[in-house]
């Protein structure tokens, strides 16, 4: 294990400062008082009534009673991390902003993940949109990029958020169902409102399940700017590529894992660090001149809607390492506060709609979860830039502002804290010309919600296209309601037919003969009809590479987590030589066997017993390897756990090696699709060869088996 300590965000000294090790130490009160006897409350008599007097007892409980904060309205569940962020290509020309100038520059950063529509302790692998924020400690102040791992957002407009969080999360009559928004009042505002449908359809996909949170891309969302230091700006989008490429889970196994390890990702992400796999992403821009900004065939500002990385590139020009868990979950990645606005001069807003309500939400939302306008001085909020201003008092106020002014200007304290010069540091939002009439309405140039939609779904491969039908039969097969699930097809219709059409099939309900004018409660209701008639602009045929997971496969086998089932006597050179080849992969080993503690391979060699078969499942692996040698081979098929982690493993679509015999293993193995016709293991992509296995892992899963089930 690699010592996670030491790491170069350690410059975050405030948070250490407020960290405490209780070796060698006696247990006080929160007066500092020791404590004697932490076991037994004060009575009067042995078996007597408690007494009111007892002060120890009362600060514990009440301390107790008072140990939740309410948990975040959306990305309640998270796991965080601290890390670094280093420039390797400077953005002088475009920003004034020091992280995205400074070439070599390590920023401290803490990274958030966290899913958006379940409680605190519901399950890792609900189908939903992963949030992904990272607070960058910088010199300047402290800058938040809070972003998701879609690029696209369900609603253009802020007014509508309560409205979306309303209808996903649990129903308010019940309560049901958590972290799922596969039930009628989600798709029921959905199929109301088609700028949800581009979103909708990322939610639908492979993207909405991740493997790993290490394996994610991250998007800034909103178009930002980028100011110069002669203060002319340019429109960027930000994103987070991981070096370990981006995977997925199938849904039937997600469902599995939420029952199996419901905190999957999270421990995935705090084992990877604890191991020393820092995980990394590269940041990226893609950069939009001024002059461009109506040149593209929908506005900057509609969130509903991604710049295609074949219209403009993303350049890479740093690289993020999360290098350290946190030392308690509470004080960190609880307590964090993100918050878009959190900005620092050389980056700045659009007007975006979605981002300007989003730019009230966030300190709102704080003042309610950690109940202080002091929040910013909760150790993990820190700046490292000292905070100075004329802000005084308030719950929970930590700073000790010395003096007699507290305010500006001043002659009592020489006007200090005084005010920056643009030159200094200063921040001074960009100068947008703004001229136009007070109006609560939408752009008409946000009005195409199904050219997008259909870009997505074109860019993906057969295999990501039926993983999104699937999705959605799922899905709306949970709608109760008819009338809602008719809706939802209608809409469909509008992104491709066919797929519409294969949905209609398995939900009972009826393909529209021509797709009708879309429903759109949404929309204000004067806004003109003939205008929604026009919206579609987009060829049927457009579609983007980037915008698929298969067709940008990488980095399938580092950190990947094999499991290695014998139950002894296997062949020392046979495990020897996988256990090298896969380390020299970055993979893992583990040994599985039918009880804890150590087995011996036939060299006598013995070998600790990693989980059992009885603890653990094929949905927690990443491949599959049955030993050989004679207490294993097709023998281990008669245990039925092995049997099912085979099956398991077969059904999705992951790589398996069988070192015993091959012919008997699969008359022994009688999976459904070798009833009918006796396949041999190639034609069941299951490999023999352990050169074989690596080149199945290194291809993440075999989709081809998926059309054999
Ligand atoms: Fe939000 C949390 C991302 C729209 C209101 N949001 C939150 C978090 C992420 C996002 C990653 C969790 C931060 C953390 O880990 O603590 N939100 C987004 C993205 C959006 C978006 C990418 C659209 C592009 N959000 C959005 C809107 C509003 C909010 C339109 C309200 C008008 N979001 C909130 C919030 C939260 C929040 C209620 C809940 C907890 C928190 O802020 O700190 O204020």
């Amino acid at each position: 294990m690699k010592d996670s300590k030491n790491q170069p965000n350690q410059k975050l000294g405030d948070l250490e400062k407020n960290t405490l090790k209780n070796e060698n130490k006696a247990m006080t009160t929160d007066q500092g008082l020791k404590i004697n006897d932490d076991q037994n409350s004060l009575k009067a008599g042995e078996r007597g009534p408690s007494l009111l007097e007892d002060f120890i007892l009362r600060e514990k409980i009440t301390h107790f009673d008072h140990e939740r904060i309410p948990e975040r309205i959306v990305h309640a569940r998270g796991s965080g991390a601290h890390g670094v962020f280093k420039l390797h290509t400077s953005l002088s020309k475009y920003t004034k902003a020091k992280i995205f100038t400074e070439v070599g520059k390590e920023t401290p950063v803490f990274t958030r993940f966290s899913t958006v529509a379940g409680s605190k302790g519901s399950t890792d692998l609900a189908r939903d949109v992963r949030g992904f924020a990272v607070k960058f400690y910088t010199d300047e102040g402290n800058y938040d990029l809070v972003g998701n791992n879609m690029p696209v957002f369900f609603i253009q407009d802020a007014m509508k958020f309560p409205d979306l969080v309303h209808a996903v999360k649990p129903e308010p009559h019940n309560e049901v169902p958590q972290a799922a928004s596969a039930h009628d009042t989600f798709w029921d505002f959905i199929s109301l409102m088609p700028e949800s449908l581009h979103m909708t359809m990322w939610a639908m996909s492979d993207r909405a399940i991740p493997r790993s949170l290490r394996m994610m891309e991250g998007f800034g969302v909103h178009t930002f700017r980028l100011v110069n230091e002669e203060n002319e700006s340019t429109f960027v989008k930000f994103h987070w590529k991981p070096k370990l490429g981006v995977h997925s889970v199938l849904w039937d196994e997600a469902q599995k894992i939420s029952g199996k390890d419901s905190d999957f990702h999270k421990k995935d992400l705090w084992n990877a660090i604890e191991e020393g796999d820092f995980p990394e992403w590269d940041l990226g821009v893609q950069l939009i001149p001024e002059e461009d900004e109506h040149k593209f065939d929908f506005d900057l500002l509609d969130a509903t809607k991604l710049v295609p990385e074949s219209e403009v590139p993303v350049q890479l020009v740093g690289t993020m390492t999360l290098n350290r868990n946190p030392a308690n979950f509470f004080a960190e990645t609880e307590q964090v506060a993100f918050h878009p606005g959190h900005l620092i001069p050389g980056i700045d807003f659009t007007n975006d709609p979605l981002l300007q309500g989003r730019l009230f939400s966030y300190t709102d939302t704080q003042l309610s979860r950690l109940g202080s306008p002091n929040f910013h001085e909760i150790p993990i909020n820190r700046s490292i830039n000292p905070v100075r201003n004329n802000q005084r008092d308030g719950h929970m106020r930590q700073q000790i502002n010395e003096g007699a002014s507290s305010y500006h200007p001043n002659t009592i304290a020489d006007g200090c804290p005084f005010q920056a010069m643009m030159k200094d540091g200063g921040f001074h939002s960009h100068e947008e010309r703004i001229d136009g009439n007070k109006i609560r309405t939408r752009s008409r140039s946000f009005m195409d919600h199904f050219s997008q939609a259909r870009l997505f779904f074109n860019s993906q491969t057969k295999t990501e296209q039926q993983h999104i039908i699937n999705a959605l039969q799922f899905e709306l097969s949970k709608v109760t309601r008819p009338h809602i699930r008719e809706n939802m097809v209608n809409q469909l219709t509008h992104i491709d037919r066919k797929m519409a059409q294969e949905v209609a099939e398995v939900i009972g309900v009826d393909l529209p003969e021509k797709g009708t004018e879309p429903v759109n409660e949404g929309k204000p209701a004067d806004a003109d009809q003939e205008h929604y008639a026009s919206i579609v602009k987009d060829p049927k045929t457009r579609s983007d590479d980037a915008l698929s997971i298969i067709k940008n496969l990488k980095n399938a086998v580092k950190t990947r987590k094999i499991a290695y089932i014998s139950m002894g006597n296997h062949p020392a050179e046979e495990f020897n030589d996988l256990d090298q080849k896969l380390k020299a992969a970055g993979a893992k080993l583990k040994v599985v066997s039918s009880k804890l503690g150590k087995i011996k391979d036939d060299a006598g060699n013995e070998m600790e017993i990693s989980e059992t078969l009885f603890n653990t499942d094929a949905v927690l692996y990443d491949g599959l390897i049955l030993a050989s040698g004679k207490m294993n081979g097709t023998e281990l098929l008669s245990h039925g756990k092995v049997k099912a982690f085979v099956m398991e493993t077969f059904n999705h679509c992951k790589p398996m090696l069988v070192l015993s015999d091959a012919d008997t293993f699969i008359e022994e193995l009688g999976l459904p699709c070798c009833k009918k016709k006796r396949k041999t293991l190639s034609e069941l992509f299951i490999d023999n060869t352990g050169d074989g296995f690596l080149s199945s892992l290194s291809k993440h899963r075999h989709w081809e088996r998926e059309k054999l089930l």
